[in-house]
């Protein structure tokens, strides 16, 4: 028998050799850099490496296709501005092997399903497009023009174009993006579901909010004059390793850190700087002045517990908030208070976790900093009430006068390399009507006013065959969604499922009845087009504009960019009804960019700017102190505690990331700050909790989650003692996405509550 979408959509259960060591109490340093080179010289060409190493991140280079941390607006390091993840991302891209007619005729879909996600991503690039027949075993190649005509024929014979969904990664450049969101717009849907709904989302809709702008307010000079910054529910040594080097900057500068982490995080505890040889020798810098471990989702119990003792002082001696930022800026602040009077500091301390000599610590940092940045990730946004772990980190933040001056701010970690750029340019399935008035104004089509499908809706249309068609600019959807087995029948489901990608992976292999990979250029290649080679943009997570030139030579002359992809099925799909002249804008992105800025806010001179060597900084009214919500002040909100109730021998458990994987990209097996190698098939555990429940270092385990009435199970985990708060544990997605409930996500946000996830343990 063959086999089925969801065995195909898991990975597979065996393990791989685990060994063990003592946690890291330090991140970067020689390791780090051992780490880089290795990577580098095993998967690369090593001229290819030494060029990306002069290359990347730095002005008129190329941007790192990690993650979104900025690079410095001044100085950059000659010895290279990049980090160990960040050339591991290289060396996954680059590869020195492709694949293509010969790989897929010797390897039928099942059989690569088979394989772990390590060993999928490591088959090589893409190097020309392949197409799945209805009921074949085996991808077979197909021409470009065929395969665009595929997809158009299949998008055309839609009842309704709301039968289509668009999927984006946030790799994809601005150039990209705004050209893929007008055809999905122009062929006359809004279906754009993309990674940041599973990502930010929820920090988007509480900034919006409160702050008028779903974007961070602070730049790198803001995290170097900060008094205070607080970092919270992130793993930066890991996700953003370059981060250190800044609040190694602060700290050097006088600021004080506090960390506020479930887990003892090697990069929230002590920093070596790769790039500084003299800290190489000399030991590292420590980063956290106060770490704090606190329960899972304990966060707004922690800040209630805050904002309930500034209050108290406040009212005993005044000059504890900043009244006068209250009174000119801010609206709902009596609400606010006489709400925050309702909740009791000892259950809300108690709630959190949090010991009180720990509390006291943070109290005193907070009581007496001015300067204040608070930085998250998705230790805050994966939950049910994520939206309302951000509108209390505002809500203190306000009360501080900590928003709209130097040194102070909100700091939403972006993830993807251009993940805030895409949802600036216009890949939201929720627009505001502005940006649809001046679409309409532009191109003289309406676009649909109707919301479209955010990633949990598309998942859920797909699997009730509302949906029909799947296509994916970038991204792996089946291993990074929740809910594995549910969203691989949903795939299923569909008529065709169409991915462009760089490298193969599992979404290639849980199809719809036909499907196609189209293989695209990566950041770091050449794009050739008619007027010559092209540059593009992107934004990072300090909402700075920047450009990304490729210079290697493309792994294969198959490659489209993404650009010339999009243009080509726009083309192919709504040439006779369409408005637009597609095909002209491949030819030359400077066009492309002329439309942005008529289209989108701040891109005034795009063209002309984005030759500045660091590039530009977007409009942002909160770093200003212009408000842009509803009432025109910064809105103070009113949170709820948490309700958990853990049944006996329930677990909260989080889905985080190793040190060796880029989301669904498995770089390797090792998650060297952790302790933890050769082995993903892990949950780490309170060591007290292990004596409850009877369980040995090592000893294997099912998990099991039950949700609403439905019973999910991941089989075989190795079970590790570790520091983690009790009731708390801690597994590597996308292992684990299989027990994460798609009706389990943030309110009004629909991220995915993936770090909030009650499981119990089956010994096997
Ligand atoms: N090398 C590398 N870099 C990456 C990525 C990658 O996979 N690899 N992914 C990129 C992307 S898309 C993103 S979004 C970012 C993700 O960056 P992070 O958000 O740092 O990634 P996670 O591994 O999900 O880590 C979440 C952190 O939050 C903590 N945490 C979990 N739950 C809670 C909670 O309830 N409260 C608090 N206070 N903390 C909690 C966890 O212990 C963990 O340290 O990184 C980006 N950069
Ligand atoms: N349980 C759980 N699930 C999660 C998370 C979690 O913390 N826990 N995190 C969530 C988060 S924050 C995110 S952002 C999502 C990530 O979701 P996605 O963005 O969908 O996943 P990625 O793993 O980043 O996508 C990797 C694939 O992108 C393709 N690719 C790489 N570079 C390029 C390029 O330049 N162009 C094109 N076209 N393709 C390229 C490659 O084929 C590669 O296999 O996962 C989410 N899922
Ligand atoms: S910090 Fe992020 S963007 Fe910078 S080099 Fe590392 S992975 Fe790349
Ligand atoms: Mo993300």
């Amino acid at each position: 028998m063959s086999a089925s979408p969801i065995d195909k959509a898991n990975t597979p259960e065996e393990f791989t050799s685990i060994k063990i060591t003592e946690p890291a109490k330090n991140s970067g340093g020689f390791k780090a850099l051992k780490s880089a080179i290795t990577h580098a010289s095993k998967y690369m060409k090593p001229a290819d490496a030494i060029k990306i190493s002069t290359k990347i991140n730095q002005k008129g280079g190329f941007d790192c296709p990690g993650c979104a941390w900025p690079d410095p607006d001044d100085e950059r390091s000659s010895l290279g501005e990049y980090c160990e993840n960040g050339m591991k991302a290289m060396s996954e891209e680059m590869q020195n092997i492709t694949i293509g007619t010969e790989f897929f005729a010797k390897h039928s879909v099942e059989a690569l399903a088979k394989l772990s996600d390590f060993e999928i991503g490591k088959s090589g690039r893409l190097s020309e497009p392949m197409f799945l027949a209805e009921g074949a075993s085996h991808y077979q190649p197909i021409s470009w023009e065929a395969a665009f005509k595929k997809v158009g024929s299949h998008l055309n014979a839609l009842d309704h174009p709301d039968e289509a969904v668009f999927y984006t990664s946030g790799r994809t450049t601005n150039e990209a993006a705004f050209l893929y969101q007008l055809f999905v717009r122009e062929f006359g849907t809004a279906n754009l579901p993309d990674c940041s709904n599973m990502c930010h989302e929820a920090s988007g809709k509480a900034l919006s909010e409160t702050l008028g702008i779903g974007k961070g307010s602070v730049t790198l000079d803001d995290l170097y004059k900060a008094e205070l910054v607080m970092v919270i529910g992130q793993n930066p040594g890991t996700n953003h390793p370059r981060m250190l080097t800044a609040l190694e900057k602060c700290k050097k500068n006088g600021g004080k850190i506090i960390a506020i982490n479930p887990l003892p995080e090697a990069g929230l505890i002590k920093f070596t700087n790769p790039q500084n040889p003299i800290k190489l020798l000399t030991g590292g810098t420590k980063i956290a002045d106060v770490f704090v471990p606190i329960n899972i989702n304990g966060d707004v119990a922690f800040v209630k517990a805050l904002l309930l003792k500034l209050l108290e002082k406040e009212e005993l001696e005044g000059h504890v908030f900043d009244k006068d930022f209250i009174n000119a800026h801010t609206s709902g602040y009596d609400a606010f208070i006489s709400d925050l009077k309702q909740f009791n500091f000892d259950a809300c301390l108690t709630s959190s976790g949090v010991s009180k000599t720990t509390f006291d610590d943070v109290f005193d940092l907070v009581l007496n900093n001015k300067k204040i940045i608070i930085c998250w990730a998705m230790g805050l946004t994966q939950h049910e009430n994520a939206v309302d772990n951000i509108r209390e980190l505002v809500n203190l933040l306000l009360l501080k006068g900590s928003i709209g001056k130097e040194g102070a701010g909100t700091c939403p970690v972006r993830g993807h390399s251009n993940v805030q750029g895409d949802r600036t340019v216009g890949i939201w399935e929720a627009a505001p009507q502005a940006f649809l008035d001046k679409i309409e104004n532009k191109y003289g089509f309406k676009p649909t006013t109707k919301h479209g499908y955010s990633v949990i809706d598309a998942i859920k249309a797909m699997y009730e065959k509302k949906a029909k068609v799947f296509f994916g600019l970038g991204g792996n959807f089946i291993s990074a969604v929740p809910d594995t087995n549910y969203s691989a029948q949903a795939l299923a489901n569909c008529n065709l499922t169409v991915h462009v990608s760089t490298k193969l992976n599992r979404s290639h292999l849980v199809t719809g009845k036909e499907a196609l990979i189209l293989p695209c250029l990566g950041r770091a290649e050449k794009d050739y087009q008619k007027t010559g080679i092209q540059t593009q943009s992107v934004e990072n997570s300090m909402g700075i504009v920047s450009s990304t030139k490729g210079f290697l030579k493309p792994c294969s002359d198959k490659l489209l960019s993404e650009v010339a992809v999009v243009c080509n099925i726009a083309h192919a799909t709504i040439k006779e009804r369409s408005k637009i002249n597609w095909l002209q804008y491949k030819d030359d992105y400077n066009l492309v960019r002329d439309d942005i800025q008529e289209v989108v806010e701040g891109f005034q001179d795009y063209n002309k700017r984005l030759k500045t060597p660091s590039g530009f900084y977007l409009p942002n009214g909160a770093r200003v102190r212009q408000f842009k919500t509803k009432t025109g002040k910064a809105n103070f909100t009113l949170n709820k505690l948490p309700e958990w109730k853990l049944k006996n021998n329930e677990l909260v458990m989080m889905t985080i990331r190793s040190h060796d994987q880029f989301n669904t990209t498995i770089y390797g097996l090792n998650d060297r700050y952790r302790g933890v190698f050769n082995e993903r098939r892990i949950i780490f555990m309170n060591k007290e909790d292990m004596k409850e429940q009877n369980l040995k270092e090592q000893q294997i385990v099912n998990l099991k989650s039950e949700y609403n009435g439905t019973l999910r199970v991941a089989n075989n985990f190795k079970v590790i003692g570790y520091d983690i708060p009790k009731r708390c544990c801690a597994t590597y997605f996308p292992e684990t996405n299989v027990l994460v409930p798609l009706d389990s996500f943030a309110h009004t946000a629909k991220t995915p509550a993936s770090k909030s996830v009650k499981i119990t343990l089956e010994k096997v």
